[in-house]
């Protein structure tokens, strides 16, 4: 019952104040860098003051502490990122050849005439730069035999017309200093530079993801630069990815605090449900608490699904009410400073579980503890965490009679996959599906996180399982970092026991 003490039942202001958020924060690290950074390394960092494009320590002490480019992460970490790509990338055989490396912003997108969506960044392009600009673009280059690289960042100039309508902009001359980097051009300058510097290079390697653009707007100009020279393309996302897959301890910092809010958010989801309300109602109890937690939005639409729906993997449409004799799964999270958490809860909408419903539940919970145990005793491929899943399933759904007994190892795995047919994990980070080019085939190391979510989705017209158990879907979603000792759940403030569900359902007003 320790884990309802974080949880007293008071108004939502009073729970998830940014002051209370902020009081938890544990001291930040400033940085991953093994050894200690001299002196003079420091000095070379610095923000510069006034107000700028984004958010910075000296506008935004509230968000930003002093000597950090974005919450909890300072310039030296962006620019020993940069520092590692481009050591990875000219690595071993092409050491003769020059590398330039291009990565993109995203740029703005619009829902309808000149109405934006909220802008969020290229998360690869944030990684290496902390530049919350649409539209900039990260140019790197290498020259063949040489050591140093240089990196320019291309971003808009100031513009007092623009800004007018947009807000204010960094500029060229501060953005120099804000990014640390050796130089900062107008985006306009881009497609020239990029023709002339191509064509001069010999041999020579681009580093560009080719598909699915950030910014369709280049995309054209780096293809055609590319026609003019001799260099040859290659992919540098699978090397950032397998980077950005391993987190620094400013990062799992920040993960810590969007799993906070998030598991939070779940629990005061939790405390409002009731018969009669709608799933929209619950979704926006989530929402609000996210942001007023200090969570910029969610992470993704989230699901919010009564009875039967649950049973529709991706079920968003949430707008059905709830019935008392239902169970209401959630799958939701928040964006924090761009971090990512994904949570998966599943409870009754009475506040009391049915016999049939508890059976399930508990079954799927037993499931998901123990494949948290197992990421720590075996660190398997996430891919080999999902067979257990399916054998685990299959055997505690034959234990309770839901499955036939009379059928052998294969087909109850089939069988169990029948009834979970998602995967059990992802990486979780700058993106809710992170570092998608690492395959969930290698084992899992120290400092990833992860997601460990089972679930059994029974249709209502599924014959094979006894009629008591049918239009019921449950998931346990948490997401979990792995360490050298046990796996670190992240959201383990979220409640998931039987008890301590039933003790808040329904225990606060909207
Ligand atoms: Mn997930």
């Amino acid at each position: 019952m320790n884990r309802l003490n974080l949880f007293r039942l008071r108004s939502v202001t009073d729970q998830f104040s940014v002051k209370n958020i902020s009081r938890w924060k544990p001291i930040r690290h400033l940085s991953s860098f093994k050894n200690p950074p001299d002196a003079e390394r420091i000095q070379q960092f610095s923000i510069p003051k006034g107000i700028l494009g984004q958010p910075t320590c000296h506008t935004h002490p509230h968000l930003i502490s002093h000597g950090n480019l974005t919450c909890g992460v300072t310039q030296l970490e962006y620019k020993e990122r940069r520092e590692t790509l481009v050591s990875k990338l000219a690595e071993a055989e092409n050491l003769h050849k020059t590398h330039v490396i291009v990565i993109p912003a995203a740029r703005k997108q619009y829902m309808s005439d000149k109405i934006p969506y909220v802008f969020r960044q290229n998360s690869d392009f944030f990684y290496l730069t902390g530049c919350l600009e649409p539209s900039a673009i990260l140019f790197m280059i290498k020259p063949a035999d040489r050591d140093t690289y240089k990196t320019i960042l291309f971003v808009h100039e100031k513009d007092s017309h623009a800004e007018l309508w947009e807000g204010p902009r960094t500029g060229c001359s501060a953005a120099t200093t804000l990014y640390s980097v050796d130089e900062s051009q107008p985006v306009e300058n881009f497609n020239n530079f990029m023709l002339r510097t191509l064509s001069s290079l010999k041999p020579a390697v681009l580093w560009y993801h080719n598909e699915s653009p950030a910014n369709p707007d280049i995309h054209d100009v780096v293809r055609s630069s590319l026609k003019q020279g001799h260099a040859s393309l290659e992919d540098p996302q699978k090397c950032l990815h397998q980077m950005r897959v391993v987190k620094s301890p400013a990062e799992v910092e920040l993960m810590k605090e969007t799993c906070y809010i998030g598991s939070q958010s779940v629990n005061m989801a939790m405390a409002c449900t009731k018969p009669g309300i709608s799933e929209h109602a619950v979704s926006s109890v989530f929402e609000y608490t996210c942001r007023m937690s200090g969570a910029e939005h969610g992470a993704f639409p989230p699901v919010v699904a009564g009875g039967p729906r649950a049973t529709h993997i991706h079920y968003v449409a949430n707008n059905q009410l709830l019935q008392k004799e239902h169970m209401l799964l959630i799958d939701a999270g928040c964006q924090r400073w761009l971090y990512n958490s994904d949570i998966s809860r599943t409870w009754p909408v009475s506040g009391k579980f049915s016999a049939h419903h508890k059976i399930l539940y508990e079954l799927v919970l037993a499931v998901q503890k123990r494949l948290i145990e197992l990421l720590g005793e075996q660190r398997p491929p996430l891919d080999q965490l999902f067979d257990h899943m399916c054998r685990l399933l299959g055997l505690y759904l034959q234990q309770e009679g839901i499955l036939p007994k009379n059928i052998d190892a294969n087909e109850l795995i089939g069988r169990a996959y029948r009834l979970c047919p998602h995967h059990v994990s992802h990486y979780l980070g700058l993106d809710v599906h992170d570092s998608p080019l690492v395959r969930r085939r290698i084992p899992v190391t120290n400092n990833m996180i992860v997601t460990v979510e089972p679930g059994i989705y029974i249709r209502p017209d599924d014959t094979s399982v006894p009629p008591e158990f049918r239009g019921v879907g449950i998931r346990i979603e948490d997401d979990v970092l792995i360490t050298d000792g046990h796996p670190l759940i992240l959201t383990d403030t979220c409640v998931k026991e039987v008890n301590d569900i039933e003790a808040i359902v329904g225990k606060q007003n909207i």
